[in-house]
């Protein structure tokens, strides 16, 4: 074994382990690793591929269940019932059940009993699972299967191939060999088309399309991980696969260790598996990706609305101590009127690193800390790791109370678990048991009346120090109890990857509970599929290089694609300290992502936006001020995802799928790496290697923008006069526009899509402050024009009971001139704002006359080379503004 010293070492260590599951699972991990191990002889995986498939039964043996151990092949279908819903087929004792959930979302679930597994689940919210619509069976000679009003369900009675296609006959999934089973393994192979990509799986590093990569799902500690790493700390087994125009969404919704290989073993195949555990996933058809992304929003929730200071600048270090180091940071943004919002505690504001204690000695006065800053108009986010510090006999309240109530996980023999993480020896919350994860949320009582006002659960892949596998043992006992489960206890290795989603639940729901009145921030690092539904979250432990800033673009855009709205990476980097210049290009992109926090290790240099001196200072200050202009853009896209799921930070493909003649996703092109969108409307054309400073082409993935920032249109580039029409056509042929960039330090290039309409804010210092001024509207001419905003007080619930402002926004080019629609105000929330400033881009009037609600008005028309600016009242019952 010469491929990867790891894989030496992890075979070394399997079969010095008695435990058979725990072997199985390091063989499979090999396996995984192998194939995502770059620079392997193919023989030599293929050669693993046959030892895995013969060893791994006999490994297997011992288990309980008396199937394990049996390779069981889905290849002939026996007999088929249908289902009002769906279809039951057969081949003797394995059994694959279809249900059609809506016309468009099919759930499939396959046995090698005749017993389907349990119905649960921590992903998919039961009134989706439960959703049914009636189908139509079909029975041919050759297949059986049904169609719904979007999707044909076909299984080959000779060879039990499952193909599902549109009303119009497209494939859009085809099984290429049979599903099979291996003890209690399982995989499913599907044909992989050459112009077929595939998004999602969460943040895992590497480039935006998944295509020829193999990846392994196991929440993993990946301090420092490269490009390459694979798997760093959340699963979530869910992509998106998009060819020629249109969508498909596949969630395998299995807690254990899974594989997804997108054509890396096999190039015409794409295949998922797990290592146990029931095999039951559901496929999904737009066409749109957007339709995708709604569909995977309704199967496993959305980020719920945020408090609105979350989407502010975001200050942290590890660790900021003492208490006046605190301080003195807040203080450095409002003496040096940088805008910010919140400040981070980390784990070294704690006694000992004792979760839920206060280290006197550095704060001596902590909640006179948080309530001086709260004056500051700064939130504070702490840190509470989920290992709890065992710790007896010292009234350590959570372990006291922790060991009363028995809600630490379990070794096999009965004892509790315990394991060595920043307190030393520490115990694990049970998280899915629904009174561990109450008593959980009770711990917070304390911190958040003091104030605290978000917090942060770091370390719950879960994080544990001197193993080799760097978590608990696969065979530690959790219980599951919980409503809509049966109860039951299971392996660690069924539970550790959405171990951290169940943690981050019980701090958001506990959170809830102490304070029912007010949105909670909770921020995770580990996460399964539908852990949006209670955190944001941020991608780990990078480094302050270059690239770590150019990867930190294709993650958050794969985390929004799978459900994380509310995500970031950190920003400046965290292992090792930034030169001056990427910091400030750092800053410059994360203005323009969901979340905006700099973060950075212990002993690395400074890293707020003021280090390196004035000048980076300055435009780093810059950057900032512009984020909160733009806030009533980023709340209304913060509103729009935890209604529908659409990511706020979202690649070029799912605003403009038929970008290109031929319909592939832009965003693969050379020419357009580096860029993305921010909600649906600006474009940031960020330079794909953000060291260099050659010049670059920007592709747009439509035929009219505006420069963000001079409000200029885009100019069409001039016809490439050396173009041969012999040759073939490159990929920013097939685009409309383009435009050449010559990076700078100081600039980013930003666009707007013709047609938006964007709402802008004064600058305030904090999102806590009211702007005073006129709300501004950008109108960016298109064809026509559209925009849209959402108010509320921006901390409490009382949008869920009315108490929110909506306005929608629109404009029409006539042959007499402009007409700018300013809606009424829908909601009772009143607005900050008596007038509002419009400012018209790519539009010029011929006589300099405006009408407001058809009388004629004073307003001066402010006129520049493609800008017209003026300011009308708004009285809130809905303007129409005609210009000419
Ligand atoms: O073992 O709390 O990813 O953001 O600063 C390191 C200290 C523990 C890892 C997190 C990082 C945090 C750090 N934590």
């Amino acid at each position: 074994m010469r491929c990867s010293a790891d894989v030496g070492n992890a075979a070394h260590e399997c079969y010095s382990n008695p435990d058979h599951s725990a072997i199985a699972e390091t063989v499979l991990s090999v396996f995984s690793k192998m194939m995502a191990t770059t620079g392997c002889a193919g023989f030599f995986l293929s050669l693993t591929l046959a030892l895995f498939l013969n060893a791994a039964p006999i490994l297997l043996q011992g288990q309980t269940d008396s199937a394990a151990g049996a390779v069981i092949e889905l290849n002939r279908v026996r007999s088929s019932s249908a289902l009002p819903n769906g279809i039951d087929v057969r081949d003797g004792d394995a059994r694959m059940q279809i249900v059609a959930l809506r016309d468009n979302v099919v759930r499939i679930r396959v046995s090698r009993s005749s017993e389907l597994a349990e119905d649960a689940s921590w992903a998919v919210l039961k009134e989706a699972r439960q959703s049914t619509v009636a189908v139509i069976p079909d029975n041919t000679p050759n297949a059986v299967g049904f169609h719904t009003q979007a999707l044909t369900v076909s299984i080959n009675r000779q060879t039990f191939a499952l193909t599902i296609s549109d009303r119009n006959g497209t494939v859009l999934q085809k099984d290429v060999r049979p599903t099979e089973f291996h003890g209690k393994s399982f995989r499913v192979y599907k044909s992989m088309p050459l112009d077929e990509h595939y998004f999602g799986l969460g943040d895992k590093p590497g480039p935006l399309d998944r295509r020829g990569q193999a990846f392994t799902m196991w929440n993993t500690d990946a301090y420092a991980f490269q490009e390459s790493t694979d798997p760093i700390y959340k699963s979530i087994p869910y992509f998106m696969a998009f060819r020629s125009g249109r969508a498909i969404g596949v969630f395998l919704d299995n807690t254990w260790r899974t594989s997804f290989d997108f054509g890396k073993q096999s190039s015409d195949t794409y295949s998922f598996g797990s290592v146990s555990g029931p095999l039951d996933y559901y496929v999904f058809y737009g066409p749109t990706p957007k339709q995708v992304v709604e569909t995977y929003a309704w199967l496993t929730g959305t980020t719920p609305l945020p408090p609105i200071w979350a989407l502010g600048f975001q200050q942290s270090r590890y660790s900021y101590t003492p208490q006046a180091r605190v301080l003195e940071v807040a203080n450095r943004f409002r003496t040096d009127h940088i805008p910010a919002d919140v400040i981070y505690l980390d784990i070294d504001y704690q006694e000992r690193n004792r979760p839920f204690t206060v280290d006197r000695n550095r704060f001596p006065d902590f909640s006179g800390m948080i309530a001086e800053l709260a004056s500051e108009n700064f939130h504070v986010v702490a840190i509470t790791d989920l290992h709890i510090a065992k710790y007896p006999g010292h009234g350590y309240a959570p372990y006291d109370s922790g060991l009363a109530g028995d809600h630490f996980v379990k070794n096999p023999d009965g004892s509790i678990y315990s394991g060595d993480v920043w307190p030393g020896p520490s115990v694990f919350p049970d998280f899915t048991r629904a009174q561990t994860r109450e008593w959980w949320g009770g711990l917070y009582q304390e911190f958040s009346k003091q104030g605290v006002a978000g917090f942060w659960n770091d370390m719950n892949e879960p994080a544990v120090f001197k193993t080799p596998t760097k978590t608990m043992p696969e065979n530690v006992v959790h219980r599951i109890d919980e409503p809509g489960f049966i109860k039951r206890s299971a392996p660690h290795a069924e539970i550790h990857n959405m171990y951290g989603m169940q943690n981050s639940r019980a701090t958001f729901d506990g959170l809830q509970r102490l304070n029912p009145d007010l949105r909670p921030f909770v921020l995770t690092r580990a996460s399964y599929a539908g852990g949006q539904r209670y955190a944001a979250t941020w991608t780990g432990d990078n480094s302050s290089t270059w690239n770590h800033l150019r990867l930190a673009t294709p993650m958050l855009e794969n985390l929004g694609l799978s459900g994380f709205t509310l995500s970031g990476a950190d920003v400046g980097g965290f292992v090792g300290t930034p030169q001056p210049d990427l910091l400030t290009k750092w800053i410059e992109i994360a203005t323009f992502q969901p979340i905006d926090r700099d973060h950075t290790e212990k002993g690395s240099g400074d890293q707020e936006p003021w280090v390196g001196g004035a000048e980076p200072e300055a435009i780093r200050k810059r950057f900032i001020e512009e984020r909160y202009r733009l806030m009533p853009y980023l709340y209304t896209l913060a509103q729009e995802a935890s209604r529908t799921g659409m990511p706020i930070e979202r690649p070029l493909f799912l605003e403009f799928p038929d970008a290109a003649g031929d319909h592939h996703p832009i965003d693969v092109d050379p020419e357009a790496a580096g860029e993305f969108l921010l909600g649906p409307d600006i474009l940031v054309a960020a330079p794909p290697y953000p060291d260099r400073l050659d010049t670059y082409t920007v592709e747009f993935p439509s035929a009219k923008w505006y420069d963000y920032w001079t409000g200029q249109v885009v100019p069409k580039p001039a016809p490439k006069a050396d173009r041969d029409p012999n040759d073939p056509p490159s990929s920013t042929d097939l685009v409309s526009l383009t435009t050449s960039i010559h990076p700078e330090i100081a600039t980013l290039p930003v666009f707007v899509r013709a047609g938006a309409i964007l709402p802008i804010a004064p600058l305030t210092q904090s999102t806590n402050e009211i702007p005073q001024g006129p709300l501004t509207l950008r109108v960016y001419l298109g064809d026509e024009c559209s925009g849209h905003l959402y108010l509320d007080d921006g901390k409490t619930y009382a949008y869920k009971t009315g108490a929110s402002l909506q306005m929608d926004f629109g404009c029409e080019v006539n042959p007499s001139g402009l007409r700018i629609r300013i809606g009424e105000h829908k909601g009772p929330y009143p607005a900050w704002w008596r007038e509002i400033r419009i400012e018209i881009y790519g539009w010029s009037p011929s006589k300099r006359r405006a009408r407001l609600n058809g009388g004629n008005i004073e307003a001066t028309m402010d006129v520049s080379p493609g800008k017209v600016a003026l300011t009308i009242p708004d009285n809130g019952r809905g303007e129409v503004l005609e210009l000419e």
